[in-house]
């Protein structure tokens, strides 16, 4: 059967997989419908999936309860040097490391099936896209992988025999003898790793069979793996949601935005204007690849197909959109299950419904203090689905981006909204995001986390040198978007939100859509150009509040930031240096 793949490289480097892992079987993935269906049928046979009777052609599964996250300690970039890695990443030797990982895949596929998933990250055979090809012997993730990428036979055609990939191989990391029993979710926690060597661009995971260390198309290849492509030939490759803003006269500009885990990411993607006639339309919520154009300016794909969506907290006041996404052709995993076979997580409504199955299998008790989904609990489901897609996601030639916005969950100092100065100021402001952690994201509730450009856990090479890499971007595009931090989360001494948020955001947007028109006025500041006006009629709040500029608590920030900048050493900027020194000056001032 592999000799029916054209590209050599391809079927050398599965040939050599297959040697190592020895899997029972091999299937080379077609990405059609009959196959997802027939996988997920022999799932449910399994007792992997549960079909939900409300949802059509959608399933709920439950994880083992040690796999239910990202595992940030046990992520690694392995390139050649230790510095290239930097102090933000895990490293480890490249030769001591695959000499580790070849001895666990050894034979780990035994008794199971090797899937073979080509997929593409983008719009097929746009210039923004690449490809990648899995190697898994997890129907789960091939299952997944189907929704969030462009996965089947004519990705391979688009290969032919000398395209390039990203090879990916990923395991459960349990072999299944004569006489083992297998489990619904098998996993290997203490073995888990999730390896990328930036040099060569592949990325090995074992041991885990949840979201990011499995879907290796996501975090793995789009951040990680891209992010040192970005460096290396001049874009960039981005922890950001993509929209498409239409005002009341019909003219629409694009935005992309970094946000770190819990700020409500996806809620901004697919947002319900509070102002008529304002319209905000999805590209993507969770990765933006952007490449400069002979025009000068950035474009932007959203390199996935699917949305990988936090289900806690999801509702239809947070997110009509992403409910109405999911309604049908989609995967549940570690949420709760009702009696009549639909899915249920909290925030979903107000009151949970009787006669709960929690996300472990066990009948709910609402007295406990445990919440019956997992709150990393998730959906995935085809973007297609979402009623608010933008028609132009997946324009292979991406849509231009007039704004890029930074921001946090921080409960004081920072502003609603203001703008950077200029492009290096920008990239100040992203290398400064820091956010207060929720207690789904860490267990500890409030603690300041730096989180630059909201991807600390996805930079795929030294973050010093990244910075460097957004310093440089006016070399490649110098038609540069607008750049603007946004803090929704500040609240009154009496811990009352100030601001609403959700489809009140709209009115910042609409700020910065007319600032990026030169039409909306702003004032100059000491940290930024804060609006002179917003609009928020209809709604009574304390603006004053909301820009306020507390120089001594900036003062403080600077003094934080300038600690934290230390781990950069030699590989932090000059650029950024000057910028830090510069808001100094001007808070002194
Ligand atoms: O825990 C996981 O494996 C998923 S993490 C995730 C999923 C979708 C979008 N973003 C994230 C993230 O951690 O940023
Ligand atoms: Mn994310």
């Amino acid at each position: 059967m592999l000799e029916a793949l054209q590209n050599q490289k391809l079927e050398a480097w599965i040939h050599e997989m297959i040697e190592l892992t020895k899997p029972a079987g091999v299937h080379i993935c077609d990405g059609s419908q009959e196959e997802y269906d027939t996988l997920c049928a022999q799932m449910v046979e399994r007792g992997v999936f549960t079909k939900l009777a409300q949802r059509p052609n959608s399933y709920y599964a439950a994880s083992d309860p040690r796999d239910v996250a990202r595992m940030e300690k046990r992520t690694f970039i392995c390139s050649e040097n230790e510095i290239d890695a930097g102090p933000t990443n895990n490293w480890m030797p490249p030769q001591e490391m695959e000499t580790k990982l070849r001895s666990l895949f050894e034979g780990c596929m035994h008794g199971r099936t090797l899937y073979v998933i080509p997929f593409s990250m983008g719009p097929l055979g746009s210039e923004i896209a690449h490809i990648g090809v899995e190697l898994t012997d997890s129907p789960y993730v091939v299952c997944n992988m189907r929704i969030m990428t462009r996965m089947g036979l004519e990705i391979l055609d688009l290969l032919g025999e000398e395209g390039g990939f990203i090879p990916s191989i990923h395991s459960v990391g349990v072999p299944l003898h004569v006489g083992d029993h297998d489990v619904a979710w098998p996993c290997n926690p203490e073995e888990t790793l999730v390896v990328h060597f930036p040099e060569k661009r592949s990325i090995w995971s074992f041991g885990s069979g949840y979201g990011g260390n499995a879907l290796l198309g996501k975090k793995c290849f789009a951040l990680r793996i891209a992010s040192v492509m970005g460096r290396d030939e001049g874009w960039l490759a981005e922890h950001m949601l993509i929209v498409g803003i239409t005002n009341p006269e019909g003219k629409k500009k694009y935005f992309a935005a970094a946000f770190p885990s819990a700020c409500g990411k996806t809620n901004l993607a697919m947002l319900e204007s509070k102002l008529p006639g304002w319209k905000v339309e999805c590209v993507g919520d969770d990765i933006a690849w952007m490449k400069p154009r002979l025009d000068g300016q950035l474009y932007a794909i959203n390199p996935e197909a699917g949305f990988f969506g936090v289900a806690p907290g999801t509702s239809l006041k947070s997110n009509p959109n992403a409910l109405r996404t999911c309604n049908e052709n989609s995967i549940f995993t570690n949420v709760a299950l009702t009696e009549n076979g639909d899915v249920w997580w909290e925030g979903l409504t107000e009151t949970p419904p009787d006669n709960l199955i929690d996300w472990q299998g066990n009948p709910w008790d609402p007295a406990s203090g445990k919440p019956a989904a997992h709150p990393n609990s998730r959906f995935t489901a085809p973007a297609h689905q979402c009623p608010v897609i933008d028609p132009a996601w997946e324009d292979p030639e991406g849509v231009p981006i007039s704004a890029i916005l930074f921001g946090g969950r921080r409960d004081s100092v920072i502003p609603l909204v203001y703008e950077a100065f200029d492009w290096n100021h920008g990239t100040f402001l992203g290398a400064t995001i820091s956010s207060q952690t929720t207690a789904a994201a860490t267990g500890a509730v409030g603690k300041l986390r730096h989180d630059p450009f909201a991807m600390l856990p996805f930079c795929g090479y030294n973050m010093g040198d990244y910075f460097g890499h957004w310093l440089s971007m006016p070399q490649y595009a110098p038609k540069l978007p607008k750049i603007f931090a946004v803090n929704w989360f500040q609240k009154s001494p009496e811990g009352k939100y100030l601001w609403p948020g959700f489809g009140d955001n709209i009115r910042v947007l609409k700020w910065i859509f007319e600032r990026c028109e030169e039409r909306a006025e702003a004032e100059e500041s000491a940290i930024g150009y804060l609006p002179k006006q917003l609009d928020i009629s209809g709604l009574s709040l304390n603006l004053e509040a909301l820009f306020q500029i507390d120089k001594k608590e900036w003062l403080k920030e600077v003094a934080e930031i300038r600690v934290y900048f230390e781990q950069f050493g030699a590989r932090l900027p000059e650029g950024i240096c000057r910028e830090l020194d510069a808001l100094e000056k001007r808070l002194n001032q």
